[in-house]
């Protein structure tokens, strides 16, 4: 059974691939897998058929025969132990690859995330001028910490794996993109990543859905 997946019926960031979704497309490209997608309103993903996939009426959702799974982080996990191509042979550069998951998005995302909440959700606030600074010099000691460790490597640890694909979709989000001309190497790899074929489908087929939803 092909598994299908749900994206945004009309995306708020115009088909520049920053939803969630992308990692989802871009891993089950990476391990040529073919999916379905089921596309959904802001409206649709508040409904309780929605909410019993994903309980915060959120995108991106994955179901397969038997499996639902929400959480982008755990559906590109659930994607690279069951096909091979995003995680290492062996057991200890496995969990390596994992870690780097995790760090992608519960170290390096949030600091991202605090600044688009602050710039969009909070920026009529008094307070958000002066708190601004400090939530760029978090992200960019984030950044600093991973330009250090990535070094003149290729991927962050050996081969390319769902630790760098789950890196390079958080350093795409606008918030840290601005701040990558401070670090030419993370910007090249990011450019290594967005030039992988794999990715070049996800993209392409995110931006369809955007093109197709507003002609
Ligand atoms: N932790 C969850 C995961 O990783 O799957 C977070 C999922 C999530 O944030 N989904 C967002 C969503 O469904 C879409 S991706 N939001 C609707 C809601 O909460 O009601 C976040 C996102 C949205 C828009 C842009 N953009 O316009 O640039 C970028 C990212």
């Amino acid at each position: 059974m092909i598994p299908t997946i749900t994206a945004f019926e009309s995306s708020p960031d115009r088909g520049r691939g920053l939803a969630r979704d992308m990692a989802v497309r871009w891993a089950l490209e990476e391990v040529g897998q073919p999916y379905d997608v089921r596309l959904v309103s802001f409206a649709e993903m508040k409904q309780p058929a929605h909410l019993a996939l994903q309980p915060f009426g959120q995108i991106p959702t994955y179901e397969e025969e038997g499996l639902a799974l929400f959480e982008s982080g755990a559906i590109v996990l659930h994607i690279a132990e069951r096909h091979p191509g995003l995680l290492p042979d062996d057991a200890d550069g496995r969990a390596r690859a994992i870690a780097w998951m995790f760090a992608a998005k519960s170290t390096v995302e949030p600091v991202i995330v605090e600044n688009e909440v602050a710039r969009l959700i909070e920026g009529d606030k008094g307070w958000t001028a002066e708190r601004l600074p400090m939530i760029q010099d978090r992200i960019r000691n984030r950044l600093a910490a991973l330009s250090k460790r990535l070094g003149d490597a290729e991927w962050l640890d050996g081969e390319f794996s769902a630790g760098d694909l789950l890196m390079i979709n958080v350093l795409r989000r606008p918030s840290a993109l601005a701040l990558l001309e401070e670090f030419p190497n993370l910007a090249a790899y990011v450019a290594r990543g967005e030039a992988r074929p794999a990715f070049k489908r996800a993209f392409a087929d995110q931006l369809a859905v955007f093109e197709a939803a507003t002609s």
